[in-house]
């Protein structure tokens, strides 16, 4: 008799945390039609830095084929998945998250959206599927883009700030730093005994560097926020809506009126989790500084000048829990 062994777990990259599962029914839910909206934005900007859009106008169908490639990806044998890795920081990651030693019950697929970035690594990605799957990302990264982008511009005109366009225009510029994401979170049945009241850290706390992130998951619960208190609550999953985060930049542009918000992922020990996320950022030589037209008269400006370039370097020095704005404060 053949006895497969299963392959042994390394605990150095298992990471646990308190089991919190009160699921919040309080995420403010935006309809991207109603004439209200630009307020409704700007309020859970600044309550949250958290929420939800519906009709958003983006085909389910675009959703769903990136999804079934996603996960045909994700089904390969590992060999195969390893060629389009290690990530650098695109390509394929598994249980690593960037290059501080962070870890989590993760599997992923990162991709520059800028086309002068498509590393060679992209080849072995799209490799089983080369048409099919590049499409199914390129159409579906347009579509959320413009969603990431309209929202943009609704803030600006809750905020008051002329021209519309002052932040979406950074998502829109051809060099325009923006990113995504293709996550996957396995399941852990046999994890769960050993656990004991705790969960397995899927992605670890942290907020998203860029200006606007747009998440849309399968119907697994996982994502949790931190709320204003440092409580953390649990997002109902939702695979018709996106949920977007406030990202740092888009802090620093509003002079911290709006708020970054914390957030991870718990895995969920009997389902996989997928989700799609796309980071839109402005371009590397960008001065991110507050907009003039969100200053109040004396106003001074709560952070140091730097560039995109020079944040996101730090960025990639830092663990994913730090808090990466603190290094750019005026003290
Ligand atoms: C968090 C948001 C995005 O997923 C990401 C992440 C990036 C990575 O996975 O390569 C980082 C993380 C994220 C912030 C701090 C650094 C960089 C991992 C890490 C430890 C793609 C991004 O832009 O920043």
């Amino acid at each position: 008799m053949v006895v497969l062994s299963q392959p042994a777990l390394d605990f150095s990259l298992i990471k646990t945390c308190k089991s919190t599962t009160s699921s919040f029914n309080g995420i403010p839910v935006i309809d991207l039609s109603s004439p209200n909206a630009k307020n409704l934005l700007v309020k859970a900007c600044e309550e949250f830095g958290f929420f939800k859009v519906v009709n958003h106008g983006v085909p389910m169908e675009f959703m769903t084929k990136l999804e079934a490639e996603a996960i045909k990806f994700f089904d390969l044998p590992q060999s195969d998945k390893d060629k389009a890795g290690p990530p650098d920081p695109f390509g394929y990651g598994n249980k690593r998250i960037g290059p501080n030693g962070d870890v989590g019950w993760i599997e992923y697929l990162l991709f520059s959206t800028n086309p002068q970035f498509i590393s060679h690594k992209s080849i072995s990605i799209f490799r089983e599927n080369p048409e099919i799957f590049r499409c199914a990302v390129n159409d579906y990264v347009s579509a959320v883009k413009r969603v990431a982008c309209e929202v943009l511009e609704l803030i600006a005109e809750g905020l008051k700030i002329q021209p519309r366009n002052a932040f979406s225009k950074l998502l829109r510029d051809e060099k325009s730093d923006s990113f995504f994401r293709l996550n996957h979170y396995p399941p852990c049945p046999e994890l769960l005994q050993a656990l004991s009241g705790r969960n397995l850290v899927g992605f670890g706390e942290h907020t998203d560097p860029q200006i606007i992130s747009v998440l849309k998951s399968n119907d697994t619960t996982g994502l949790q926020i931190a709320m204003k208190d440092g409580t953390w609550v649990s997002v109902p999953p939702d695979t018709n809506s996106f949920f977007i985060n406030v990202g740092d930049s888009l802090q620093v542009l509003t002079n911290g009126r709006f708020r970054s918000v914390k957030h991870r992922v718990l895995a969920d020990s009997m389902k996989s989790r997928v989700s799609m996320i796309y980071f839109g950022g402005p371009p590397l030589s960008e001065k991110m500084s507050p907009l003039p037209s969100v200053m109040k008269e004396g106003e001074e400006s709560l952070y140091k000048e730097f560039t995109w370039c020079e944040y996101k370097m730090s960025a990639y020095k830092t663990r994913l829990a730090d808090n990466r704005l603190g290094l750019f404060e005026k003290t």
